[in-house]
């Protein structure tokens, strides 16, 4: 395969200055004229050819300074419009495409469904569209008019603001939108259909009023009201935290029912799968609107960090995306619960990108190379891409991180950028070196950090030795120490941090690793401390420590840092799964720590008001966090069978507080989506979750009991969840009886797809496959399938890892079925092998064997054969 690569980046040979597009929408023949203001860019080679990409285009003209060129003056495929002599000026390069939404089920470029069209153009839609120079280097400004039927498409949107509108005659009519703002070709986006509208207006910090619009399928209108609150706070947030402004007179988001991804920023005019926009009690959970909310944020903030300032080149991914990521956990973290938030994303990070980083797709935060750009949208350029700013800001200081941020925005605006011009503008604030971060941009790989603790009684001395190791990942056996942020206490027995004292002067609390061995000696320290490491989670790293399970179960109830308190508690249960794995694999009795129980008690406890952490502090680590801390040779039915036992074990020692922490916790009044009440809820399930643990008969009546007395969705859908865990009558008649409700709602029957598909039950594969045949499920839609076959494969460690390799055959099975028609959603399911290697023998041969028979078939993708040459690498 083809590879692109970072040190071939060159500058464009062209530059466009406006594209004027019009768009003649037509079911199975839009016809599509794009009149370029081109010139030779100064930065660019002398004569060069002008070589436009395509993907699957069917050229009707083209013409320069009006003039049609002659089919020998130009070279034609459905990937590439090549000129050979174009003038050496600036000149009008016109290109009429003949394009067919309607067979567009890849759903990149415009595409029709629902008998509405919608755009998807990042990374390589736009070409799509027309022949285009396709990069996001080059920034243009866009004027759109589009045309088609009045009936089918009243609602004709793209980026920027309306010029004009009206009748076009025979039945149809017209839009004009001017973008004044240059923008790479992946951030256009056109939208018409017949949809309502919810709007709102929005004053900008310097007075000006914006409209805020949320378009969305008649008879929803009900379900718009939160995101397009969140739309208006999230513009406020911006103003307030990073003085960032709007920028149009609009600001539209638009939600649609097939969608491959999240969202898309397009400027101006959002595009949203409407799982991530519509939301009501009946129909949303707590957590759906903490997506919608967080989503909502993530697009809204690029226009800022992605769409003002975009990227050079699509290396440079994270530039947008992590810096957005950072921004958006920031919001939540303001809206929210701080340390909740820090939790929940630290849990998010090390189940996705954790184990991606430990696996064969293993790849830096900054990629060199890529065979396919769609498979680098990943939790690493992401999520390890926004704590890599994190720790920026850790180390730095805030006030330096906010320097350089505004002097990111002043100095770069309107550009496309590196990460080092990023970079530069922080180093120069703070006037820090930063080469030695760099490296996190370039290594793959969590590092591994481990921890050796000495107190001396006699000199008062306290040290702590840290020795870091990156390791290999595909591609670079070797690594470089990082520069790794360690945010140190020392807790006393009182619980109280003791001053840090080095050399005789006051230290910390942020300590830089930079050597693969750090020592740091704590000074006039009277009593042993238990030491209080990486607080915060201040860096991606993975640690291990002499911490004894005293020391951090005085910790889970001691540290002043909330997360390190959760940490602690973690850690200590996470050591006995771990011992619980390797006991029953040697056929010896399950090691049970009693303490634990006073540490979930706690959680538990009528005195605890903060709900939502302690909610935290109550549910165990996950299948896939003990997979992870085993590494190798991991049986997932051992760990299943362990984090069960432990949950009963639990839950016998707690009987009582539980059933009193359920009761008390019932919602009073009518469902509110605010982050105290979904906080009680959240503590109510998890309450119900260890009630319900090991099919007990009590817990599932109170389960039973819940699903039919609820009044919101959230409630119904935890009951369902909890009852699904053990087969029943009680699931079976509960999940008939959802089905019955909520048959006619596609995004009820994704929930209903998901609980089914992620029960750790021996049916559940045989369930999922018959699932696929019920008229529910459509394989054209990307959320149906992540809700059935994705959450199997990525949500259901015992049953994809069926011992007799079945479930990775499935899962497998489908991605080939998809690779025709919609590759990026069949190269995402095929992340579910990506820890494949840490199996023991026996799955790690069938999985093998499932992704040589997908490396094996005929015609794949660009997307799914990239991914299956990496998984086995
Ligand atoms: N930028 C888009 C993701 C595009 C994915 C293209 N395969 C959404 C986001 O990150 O905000
Ligand atoms: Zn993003």
């Amino acid at each position: 395969p083809q590879l692109v690569r970072l040190a071939d980046y060159r500058p464009s040979d062209f530059l466009i200055d406006t594209v004027d597009l019009d768009v003649n929408l037509d079911p199975h023949a839009t016809r599509v004229t794009a009149r370029l203001k081109v010139r030779p860019n100064p930065e660019g080679r002398e004569n060069a050819a002008l070589a436009l990409d395509g993907d699957e285009l069917k050229l009707v003209s083209v013409a320069i300074d009006g003039a049609e060129l002659e089919a020998d003056a130009i070279e034609v495929s459905p990937e590439r419009l090549s000129i050979a002599n174009p003038p050496r000026g600036p000149f009008e390069l016109t290109i009429v495409t003949k394009i067919d939404p309607t067979a567009n089920t890849r759903l990149m470029g415009l595409y029709r469904s629902n008998a509405s069209y919608t755009t998807q153009c990042e990374a390589e839609g736009f070409r799509r569209i027309t022949y285009f120079l396709d990069r996001p280097d080059v920034l243009a400004v866009y004027t759109t008019r589009i045309e088609g039927p009045t009936d089918e498409t009243p609602l004709l949107l793209s980026n920027g603001n309306l010029m004009e509108t009206g009748p076009a005659g025979r039945g149809r009519s017209y839009a004009v939108w001017h973008d004044p703002h240059p923008k790479p070709s992946y951030l256009f986006a056109l939208v018409a259909g017949d949809l309502a509208k919810v709007s709102d207006t929005f004053v900008t910090l310097s007075g000006r009023t914006v409209a805020v619009e949320v378009f969305v399928e008649h008879g929803k209108e009900d379900r718009a009201p939160y995101a397009l609150d969140a739309i208006k706070r999230s513009m406020r947030w911006d103003e307030e935290v990073f003085g960032r402004e709007y920028d149009l007179d609009v600001f539209m988001v638009v939600a649609v029912s097939h969608f491959n991804m999240g969202a898309m920023e397009n400027k101006g005019l959002n595009v949203f799968n409407d799982k991530y926009v519509l939301a009501s009690p009946e129909t949303a959970t707590d957590g759906d609107y903490a997506n919608i909310e967080a989503i909502i944020a993530h697009e809204y903030f690029h226009n800022w960090t992605g769409n003002r300032i975009t990227c050079r080149d699509w290396f440079q991914l994270c530039l947008k995306e992590g810096l957005t990521v950072f921004r958006d956990q920031e919001f939540t973290s303001d809206t929210r619960s701080r340390p909740v938030k820090r939790i929940q994303d630290v849990r998010a990070l090390r189940a996705a990108q954790f184990a991606e980083d430990s696996g064969p797709l293993a790849h830096p935060v900054r990629p060199q190379a890529y065979a396919e750009i769609n498979n680098f949208y990943t939790p690493t350029v992401y999520e390890k891409g926004a704590e890599v700013i994190r720790m920026l800001k850790v180390l730095i200081g805030p006030e330096a991180f906010k320097a350089g941020m505004d002097l990111y925005f002043d100095r770069h605006d309107g550009q496309a950028c590196t990460i080092e011009q990023f970079i530069a503008c922080f180093a120069e604030v703070s006037g820090r070196d930063l080469g030695q971060f760099m490296l996190w941009y370039h290594q793959a790989g969590t590092p591994e950090v481990t921890i050796r603790t000495a107190y001396d009684a006699a000199a008062k001395t306290f040290t702590v030795t840290a020795a870091q190791r990156v390791p290999a990942t595909p591609g670079q056996p070797t690594k470089q120490p990082a520069v790794v942020p360690m945010v140190t206490g020392l807790v006393g027995p009182d619980g109280a941090d003791m001053p840090l004292v080095i050399a005789g002067a006051p230290a910390g609390p942020v300590f830089a690793l930079t050597e693969a061995e750090t020592t740091l000696v704590f000074e006039q320290v009277p009593v042993r401390p238990a030491a209080s490491l990486f607080r915060n989670f201040s860096a991606p790293v993975k640690l291990s420590t002499d911490l004894t399970d005293d020391d951090l179960l005085f910790l889970a109830k001691s540290d002043s840092d909330p997360f390190n308190r959760w940490q602690a508690g973690q850690t200590v249960a996470l050591r006995n799964l771990v011992a619980r794995v390797d006991a029953q694999r040697a056929g010896a009795p399950a090691p049970e720590e009693p303490r634990l129980a006073e540490a979930v008690a706690r959680a538990f406890d009528p005195s605890e008001t903060d709900h939502a952490f302690a909610a935290q502090v109550a549910a165990l680590p996950s299948e896939g966090d003990v997979a992870r801390e085993i590494g190798e040779d991991v049986d997932p039915d051992a760990i299943h069978a362990a984090r069960a036992a432990l949950k009963l074990d639990l839950a016998r020692r707690l009987a009582g507080p539980l059933a009193a922490a359920f009761e008390r916790l019932v919602d009073e009044g009518p469902y509110s989506p605010d982050a105290a009440s979904a906080s009680r809820r959240a503590l109510k399930i998890s309450a119900l979750d260890y009630l319900a643990a090991g099919g007990a008969p009590d817990g599932v009546a109170r389960a039973k009991a819940l699903y039919d007395g609820a009044t919101n969705m959230t409630d119904r859908i935890m009951a369902l969840q909890v009852l699904s865990l053990s087969a029943s009558d009680a699931r079976d008649a509960a999940l008939a009886d959802f089905h019955d409700r909520y048959k006619s709602d596609p995004l009820l029957i994704d929930k209903w797809f998901l609980i089914q598909a992620s029960a750790p039950l021996p049916d559940t594969l045989d369930r999922v496959r018959a699932l696929m045949t019920t008229p529910a499920f459509d394989i054209r839609n990307p959320n149906r399938v992540r809700s059935l076959v994705g959450a199997f494969g990525s949500g259901n460690p015992t049953q994809f890892n069926r011992a007799d390799g079945l479930g990775y055959a499935f899962v497998a099975e489908v991605a080939r079925e998809l690779n025709g028609t919609n590759p990026q959603v069949a190269a995402r399911l095929l992340g579910a092998f990506k820890t494949w290697r840490a199996l023991e023998p026996v799955r790690r041969g069938k999985a093998e064997a499932a992704l040589r028979a997908v490396a094996a078939a005929p015609g794949l993708s660009p997307d799914v054969g990239d991914i299956v040459r990496r998984a086995l690498g």
